[in-house]
C-alpha cells in the first residue's frame, strides 16, 4: 500500500473514531425514536411502584419532588408525566409480560424539549429488566459527551447518549432490545414482567452516575424543583407474550383467541370446554356478563379479565388473562 494511499485512509476514517456518535434526536436522519401514536405499540404499562426522591440530592431540606399525578403513570404516552428526583425510581408492570422479537421490544418516553436545531432539554434514566421482581439486569449506558455540567436551562445532544431513557423529546420513545441483554443471568428476555426506570444522578462529580465505561453521565443538575429528575410518561411495549394461555394442565394445551379480543366479538376456546371455566374480574370478584354458544364466549364489557380453568378431575387449575378491548 503506497504511503498516499494510507494517509487517504486515514483521512476517510478518521472521522468514525473522532465523531463516533449514537442516534440522534426525533426528526433527524438516522434517529431510533419511535413515536408515540406507532402501530408498533401493542400495550403499555398497567401497574408500577413509585419511589420518588429528592428535588437536590446535595441540599435535602428541599423535600422529595412531587410533581405529577400518579393516575397519569399507566396508558399510553402523553397524558401527564410524574417526576422522579435525583436518582429516583418507578417499577412498571405489564397486562402481557413483555418478550424479545425483532429489534427493539419496548420503548419509554419523557418530556425533554428541543431548546433550538440540535440540542434539547433532556433528563436520563437508567434501564432495567426483571422476570421475577427480584433480579434487575441494567441497559448497558453509554455517554460520550464533554463533562462540563449540564444545567436546568441547557440543551444537550442525543448523539451523546445511548441505552438511556429520555433521550428523544416529548411523544418521541426511547427503544430497548432484550436481545442485549441475552447472556445475563437471572433473567428470562423472553418473558420479563417488570421494567425499572431509575433516575440519572446528573452530577458530573462523586455525586453522580456513571456509565459502563465508569464516565460520568452528564445530564441536567441540580434541577432543585418539585418536578426535578426524569420526568416518566410511559413504556409502550412492541412484543408480548399475548395468546397467552399456554399454561399446561396434564398435558393440555389451553387457548383462547383472539386475545386480545373485542367486545361482542366471538372469542374461541381450545383444548377445554365452558362447563370447565370460571372468569374473573381483574379484583378477583367472579365475573357472568357474557353469552355463550358451544365453545364460542361473548363479552358484554370490556377488560382485563382471569380465566380459571379446572382440568376434567378437578385436581389442578389453570389460571390466564383475557384482554376485551372496547
Ligand atoms: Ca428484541
Ligand atoms: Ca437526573
Amino acid at each position: 500500500m503506497s504511503f498516499k494511499f494510507r494517509v487517504l485512509l486515514f483521512l476517510a476514517t478518521a472521522p468514525l473514531f473522532l465523531w463516533a456518535q449514537f442516534a440522534p434526536q426525533a426528526g433527524v436522519l438516522g434517529t431510533t425514536a419511535i413515536v408515540a401514536d406507532s402501530n408498533v405499540f401493542v400495550n403499555w404499562a398497567s401497574g408500577y411502584t413509585l419511589n420518588r426522591s429528592w428535588q437536590n440530592m446535595a441540599d435535602t431540606s428541599l423535600g422529595k419532588v412531587t410533581t405529577g399525578e400518579e393516575w397519569s403513570i399507566t396508558g399510553k404516552a402523553g397524558n401527564g408525566v410524574i417526576s422522579l428526583g435525583d436518582g429516583g425510581s418507578i417499577t412498571l408492570t405489564f397486562p402481557f409480560p413483555i418478550r424479545n422479537g425483532q429489534g427493539p421490544d419496548f420503548a419509554v418516553f419523557e418530556n425533554g424539549f428541543k431548546v433550538n436545531d440540535s440540542l434539547a432539554f433532556l433528563e436520563l434514566a437508567f434501564v432495567e429488566v426483571s422476570t421475577n421482581g427480584q433480579r434487575f439486569v441494567r441497559f448497558p449506558a453509554s455517554y460520550i459527551g464533554s463533562n462540563i455540567q449540564l444545567d436546568a436551562f441547557t440543551g444537550a445532544d442525543a448523539r451523546n447518549y445511548h441505552n438511556l431513557a429520555g433521550k428523544y423529546i416529548f411523544n418521541y420513545g426511547t427503544p430497548f432490545n432484550l436481545e442485549e441483554l441475552k447472556d445475563s443471568t437471572g433473567i428470562d428476555i423472553y418473558n420479563i414482567n417488570f421494567v425499572r426506570i431509575i433516575d440519572v444522578k446528573g452530577a458530573v462529580s462523586e455525586l453522580g452516575s456513571k456509565d459502563i465505561n465508569g464516565n460520568y453521565i452528564n445530564d441536567p443538575w441540580p434541577t432543585p424543583f418539585p418536578s426535578a429528575g426524569f420526568d416518566f410518561d410511559a413504556v409502550g411495549v412492541i412484543y408480548q407474550k399475548d395468546g397467552l394461555a399456554l399454561q399446561e394442565t396434564n398435558g393440555t394445551e389451553f387457548t383462547v383467541y383472539p386475545n386480545p379480543a373485542k367486545l361482542g366479538s366471538p372469542i374461541s376456546l381450545s383444548g377445554f370446554g365452558l362447563n370447565q371455566i370460571k372468569i374473573h374480574k381483574s379484583n378477583g370478584e367472579t365475573f357472568d356478563d357474557f353469552q355463550h354458544q358451544s365453545e364460542q364466549l361473548i363479552f358484554n364489557q370490556s377488560g382485563l379479565f382471569i380465566i380459571e380453568v379446572s382440568s376434567n378431575n378437578e385436581k389442578s387449575k389453570s389460571f390466564f388473562k383475557l384482554i376485551v378491548t372496547p
